[in-house]
Order: structure tokens, then C-alpha cells, then sequence
């Protein structure tokens, strides 16, 4: 890996792996699930309470961050840990997967793609060169290659070209990115549901060489039993020796799947997102606040939960706050997922760690079928 970068594989637990990410900002303990920061802040949150929720690392956006307030303003201030206040790892995704999503008047071109902004729209570009300096202002210390992932279904010729574009990109991000110790670049694998276009992309992203792998393009509308089919396979096309990241996943059933496939890093926005709407994630399965079944419960969300929702409130507390819309709900839920998705990352650890993921993962299931929530 690139200097002050290491990834120690502690034990193996079937294909699941468990072990440590070493950086100069701290340790990211594997398998990690990064909570996201899309505009330098994970929002409803503090960093020191991000933090005691159990995360390592957090992920943050070059499209938002490069429209709004800039990267070049972020650099001025001392980089984005410093302007955010977070002083622990951040990774930082490449923009293209933004902009296919959120910007408009899209054109994609073998150089890069053009787009006008969602917030103003105010013309900008993005190619491989441009992202690896916007994530070099913003100090990121895992630069996400840049790359392009299509929405699925999709033909295998719409695919094939896609990925064969993402990775003449990953090649030009690797020569843009240049060597820069304490910073480490991840490649960003593509292929859709094609075991071919996979192991094809595989080798030109290994032949390249990164300090980290990303499987890409999953969670984009094929459900989880075609994720898991690629999942199956994916990751034994990539080196044991480092990190491997599933973009963009997922529900606490997609995690323990990945993981157990041999997944050792995530990120997704369902935990705090969902705290915004009244929605929370708990071992029991998901639990809507906004139902008037909580309206007179004086129980905690959640009995053996140790966040602060769970100790100081009932639920007809939360599901007060969250029918009278205050600034508080969106404070409380945001916390107990954060927590419980990170609780939930310590168990699979704990359990890889002890050879016994499959108990773990039976018991999983089934207080989640239990449901008495
Ligand atoms: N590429 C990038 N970011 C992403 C994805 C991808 O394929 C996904 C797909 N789930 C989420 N975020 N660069
Ligand atoms: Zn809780």
C-alpha cells in the first residue's frame, strides 16, 4: 500500500475476513461501515458523537463539496478534516456516480463528463484528472478512483463498454494521482452482473495496481439476490492482501451478506437518512416512529440499546418529536442507527474474529424474523 498505509487481515472466517486498515489518521478496524458525509457534515450529527457511535472513518463527496463551497475554499481553510472537524480518516468518492445521479444536462465523453450543477446550475466538468485534484485539496485520505457505473439492467454491450471506459479511466486517475505517501487510491471494479466483464475488470484494475479494490456498480436496481450472486465471485477475483469496498450498501441484511462474502468495507446513507424520516434500525428489523402505535409506549426503542434515544426516551417521546417535526428526532434517530450499524460491524468483527460468523449470522436472521418490534 502507499506509505502509512497498511492492511493487516487479523483472521478469516469462511470468505469473510476481519483485520486492520492502518492510515496516519487512525486505525479503520474491518470490516468498517462508513457513515456519510456528503457535505462535510453527517447530518443531525457532531463529530465527537459520529465518533462514539463507533466509526473509524467517514466518507465524503467530491461533486457536492466541489460545487458547494469548493475545493479550492476547502484547501484555503487547512483541507476538509479541519473544516468539517474531523480528525479520523475520510474517503472520498470520485464524483462520477454523483453526477449520474443528481446533476443535469449530463454529456459524457472519453475525457471526462460535463454537467450543470443541482444546486445553481452553474456548468462544471469532472474527468479522472480533475477528481484526483479536487480530492487532493480536500486532503481525502482514500482517493476513490473515477469511474462511471450504469444503471441496471443494462445490456452486456451497454456494460462492457461502460467498464472498459471506467477502467482507461482508473488507469489515467492511477498517473493523475501520482505518489503521494499517506494517501491511498482505490480502484474501482465494474461489470454489472457479468462474471466475465468482472474478472476483466479485475485484472485491469490488479494490473494497474491500487492500494485498495472497490466493487462498484451494485445496489444500482438489481436486488440483493443478483448483488449476492456477483458477490459470490468478485472478491476472489481481487488481492487477499487488500481492502476490498462495496460502494453505496446497504440495509443491515446486505452488510452481513457482503461481509460474509468477503466484504470488508461499506458505506450507505440508509442509517442517517432514514433518522431523518422516522425510521429506525434496530435488531428486531426496521421501525417506523411515525406509527401511532408508539403514541402512549413508555418503552425504550430499543431495551439493550446504550444510545442516548434508547436510554433517555420512550418511544411515544420519539414518536412525538418525530410527528412535530423537531430538530431533536432527526438528532435522536440518526444517533441510534449510526450506533446500531456500528454495533452491528462489531459483532461481525467479534465473530470473524472467533470463528463463529455463522452462528452469529443465524442469530441475525432470526431476531430479525422474531420481530417483535
Ligand atoms: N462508483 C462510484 N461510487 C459509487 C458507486 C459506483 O459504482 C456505487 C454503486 N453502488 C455507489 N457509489 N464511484
Ligand atoms: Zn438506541
Amino acid at each position: 500500500m502507499a506509505t502509512g498505509f497498511g492492511f493487516t487481515l487479523k483472521a478469516t472466517d469462511g470468505a469473510a475476513r476481519t483485520g486492520v486498515i492502518a492510515t496516519p489518521r487512525g486505525e479503520i478496524r474491518t470490516p468498517a461501515f462508513m457513515p456519510v458525509g456528503t457535505a462535510g457534515t453527517v447530518k443531525a450529527m457532531m463529530p465527537d458523537s459520529v465518533r462514539a457511535t463507533g466509526a473509524d472513518i467517514l466518507l465524503g463527496n467530491t461533486y457536492h463539496l466541489m460545487l458547494r463551497p469548493t475545493a479550492e475554499r476547502i484547501a484555503h481553510l487547512g483541507g476538509l478534516h479541519r473544516f468539517m472537524n474531523w480528525h479520523r480518516p475520510i474517503l472520498t468518492d470520485s464524483g462520477g456516480f454523483q453526477v449520474m445521479s443528481l446533476a443535469s444536462l449530463r454529456k459524457l465523453t472519453e475525457e471526462g463528463v460535463r454537467f450543470s450543477s443541482h444546486v445553481d446550475g452553474s456548468k462544471h466538468m469532472l474527468s479522472p484528472e480533475r477528481s484526483m485534484e479536487i480530492q487532493k485539496l480536500l486532503g481525502s485520505d482514500i482517493v476513490m478512483c473515477f469511474d462511471e457505473c450504469p444503471a441496471l439492467p443494462a445490456t452486456d454491450e451497454v456494460v462492457a463498454k461502460s467498464m472498459r471506459l471506467s477502467m482507461r479511466w482508473a488507469q489515467r486517475s492511477r498517473d493523475a494521482f501520482g505518489d503521494r505517501p499517506g494517501h491511498a487510491l482505490f480502484g474501482i471494479m465494474q461489470g454489472g452482473v457479468n462474471r466475465d466483464l468482472r474478472e476483466e475488470s479485475a485484472r485491469a484494475l490488479t494490473g494497474i495496481g491500487f492500494d485498495g479494490y472497490a466493487v462498484g456498480g451494485l445496489a444500482v436496481g438489481e436486488g440483493q439476490e443478483a448483488m449476492f450472486s456477483v458477490l459470490d465471485y468478485a472478491p476472489g477475483f481481487l488481492p487477499e492482501g487488500k481492502p476490498r469496498y462495496l460502494m453505496g450498501v446497504g440495509k443491515p441484511d446486505d452488510i452481513v451478506g457482503a461481509v460474509e462474502r468477503g466484504i470488508d468495507m461499506m458505506d450507505c446513507v440508509l442509517p442517517s437518512r432514514s433518522g431523518r424520516t422516522g425510521q429506525a434500525w434496530t435488531r428486531m428489523g426496521a421501525v417506523n416512529l411515525k406509527n401511532a402505535r408508539h403514541k402512549d409506549d413508555p418503552r425504550p426503542l430499543d431495551a439493550d440499546c446504550t444510545c442516548p434515544a434508547c436510554r433517555n426516551y420512550s418511544r411515544a417521546y420519539l414518536h412525538h418529536v418525530v410527528k412535530a417535526d423537531e430538530i431533536i428526532a432527526s438528532m435522536l434517530l440518526t444517533w441510534h442507527n449510526l450506533h446500531y450499524f456500528q454495533e452491528l460491524m462489531q459483532g461481525l468483527r467479534d465473530a470473524i474474529g472467533e470463528g463463529r460468523l455463522a452462528g452469529f449470522v443465524a442469530g441475525f436472521h432470526a431476531q430479525r424474523a422474531a420481530g417483535d418490534i
